[in-house]
């Protein structure tokens, strides 16, 4: 639970960039790679994360300017990757300029699903890591290099290895 704004900014800062890693890592070529050809692309996991960080804390009330609207996923790696730095920082700027330690407390009601402002930090944290899980597996079978996110990746340890 974090009980204070600047908690919240100073894990979202390490998350966005573990995440700002595994985009920049992308490739225009690897954007279609998906397990099955009903399942989500490695582009449109990207691109969702963007989304749902605007779609959940707009509902959560946060005001900020998200993904443009109805917009497809951008077959360039580059500009999924510049768009999810964008709307992470208007996210930060936003919440400590519209939130302070006691909004977090807030109950309210997003998709139906009763929480609190602090609740919705800490879904979007899991949800964006969630992915980025289901990402580093997709890169792999597209053929790229994975950086590590929470420990270092088999590449890594192979590198450290020698
Ligand atoms: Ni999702």
């Amino acid at each position: 639970m974090f009980v204070s704004l600047n908690e919240f900014q100073q894990e979202w800062k390490q998350e966005a960039s573990l995440t700002g890693k595994i985009l920049n890592t992308l490739t225009d070529e690897s954007l279609d790679q998906s397990v099955a050809l009903d399942h989500f692309s490695l582009g449109e996991l990207g691109w969702h994360l963007s989304q749902a960080i605007y779609g959940l804390f707009s509902a959560a009330g946060l005001k900020f300017e998200g993904p443009e609207r109805g917009a497809g996923v951008p077959e360039s790696a580059k500009e999924i990757a510049d768009v999810y730095e964008q709307i992470s920082s208007n996210l930060l700027r936003a919440a400590g300029e519209q939130w302070t330690d006691e909004t977090l407390k807030q109950s309210i009601t997003v998709f139906g699903r009763e929480t609190t402002i602090h609740g919705i930090m800490r879904f979007v944290i899991q949800h964006q890591a969630h992915h980025r899980g289901q990402m580093t597996v997709l890169m792999r079978q597209a053929g790229l290099v994975v950086p590590g996110v929470y420990g270092p990746s088999k590449e890594e340890r192979e590198q450290i290895g020698k």
